[in-house]
């Protein structure tokens, strides 16, 4: 019998919250043979990221995923019964009629899958079980960088294609001109995903006044809209070229996510943001600004700081200080344009050292296995 796995997703904003719980669906699926049903209460951003969704569809089977529009009072009527292991997705609430269903099986897995954080506190409180009443637990799952957490999602072929991708220069030069993008040979191409961030205008200025030529993808949202305005216009257009200096500006459409990873995989720099796209950046393998996810109180500073003392811990002092410097300007939204060219003098240095973290990282199991190990020792 195939272990069945209900993952509930509440998509918050953006689209880290169905972008990390569809890479799990798949993998659980695809790698673990589990039956998976995923539970998703907004099924554009879901069709955004994957364009195989019927965003009218209550109910419809995505590669294998069982995947249907969640609605609070027809869950339970629905599911009929609760899965083996039951995975709300970043804190999201279940139903009361879903957890009834939980309680009527008695034998399920509960688990809260947390946002990623390298702070030292989750490594203390994954795996944690919570006592929710009428004999449930519920237990913490903290995705991160050590062992002693849940680890990072990885599909198992991931850094195989990326590497048998990265030696065909005919499979780059093909995909990027499939968006109309032909970079010369000697251009710096940088990926920018980002959200609104002040330290922008002065990002682009030291590009175009960079003594290297640049080439920038700027992928939906709102950067498109803020690189305009550095252009003086209203809106860039899709496929179009812009430039100034020694900036050459490209905007994306909204890629699958099937072939996010391939872009990046095209640049020698990218900028991300979120949870997915800066854990996709680190299996690239090449030097990245990481935009976090910006939080009220300025916990998102602590939360920078925590990686970044994992990530340039290897590095020299001098590296470790341009990587601060461009990192912290970026997300506190200052003046980028001295940051940026000491950044990019450590280039090499900074290459390498993103192939040795990758390497590092992939010794580490993945996060789709540690929950399935997760579920056999507990059962
Ligand atoms: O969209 P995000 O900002 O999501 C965020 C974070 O997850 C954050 O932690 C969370 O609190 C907040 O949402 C609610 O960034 P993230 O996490 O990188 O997710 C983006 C997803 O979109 C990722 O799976 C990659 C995918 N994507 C594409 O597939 N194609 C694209 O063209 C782009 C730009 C993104």
């Amino acid at each position: 019998m195939r272990v069945t796995w209900d993952i509930f997703c509440r998509v918050i904003d953006n689209f880290g919250d169905i972008g990390v719980t569809w890479r799990l669906a798949q993998q659980l699926h695809q790698e673990h043979q589990c039956a998976v049903r995923l539970w998703v209460d907004d099924l554009s951003s879901f069709h955004a990221i994957c364009p195989a969704v019927d965003v009218s569809a209550e109910r419809q089977c995505v590669t294998g995923i069982e995947v249907y529009r969640w609605c609070d009072q027809t869950v339970a009527q629905r599911a009929q019964e609760s899965a083996d292991v039951v995975i709300e997705a970043f804190a999201c609430q279940l139903p009361e009629d879903y957890i009834a269903l939980m309680r009527k099986k008695q034998k399920v897995l509960w688990l809260n899958l947390e946002y990623l954080t390298a702070e030292a506190w989750a490594a203390q409180c994954h795996a944690l079980p919570s006592m929710q009443g009428a004999g449930l637990q519920k237990y913490f799952f903290f995705p991160g960088f050590t062992d002693t957490t849940g680890g990072l999602l990885r599909e198992a072929d991931l850094l195989a294609r990326r590497d048998a991708f990265l030696a065909s220069a005919e499979q780059r030069r093909a995909f990027l001109a499939g968006f109309g993008v032909q970079p010369l040979a000697h251009e710096r191409l940088i990926s920018l995903f980002a959200y609104a961030n002040a330290a922008l205008p002065s990002f682009l200025t030291a590009l175009s006044q960079d003594t290297s030529a640049n080439r920038l993808l700027v992928l939906p949202g709102v950067m498109q809209e803020a690189v305009a305005r550095w252009f003086a216009t209203d809106t860039l257009q899709i496929g179009c070229e812009y430039q100034r200096g020694n900036l050459t500006v490209h905007v994306l459409p909204y890629i699958p996510q099937a072939q996010f990873d391939t872009l990046l995989w095209c640049c020698d720099v990218n900028c991300v943001r979120g949870e997915d796209s800066f854990v996709r950046a680190q299996w690239a393998a090449k030097p990245f600004l990481w935009h976090i996810y910006p939080q009220h109180d300025d916990a998102h500073l602590v939360k920078l700081e925590a990686f970044l003392a994992l990530y340039r811990h290897a590095l020299a002092d001098d590296a470790q200080q341009a990587l601060n410097g461009v990192w912290q300007a970026w997300n506190q939204g200052g003046d980028i344009s001295r940051a940026w060219p000491a950044f990019m003098a450590h280039e090499q240095t900074l290459q390498s050292h993103a192939s040795c973290w990758s390497a590092q990282q992939n010794k580490h199991a993945d996060l789709a296995t540690n929950l399935v190990h997760f579920y056999h020792d507990w059962l």
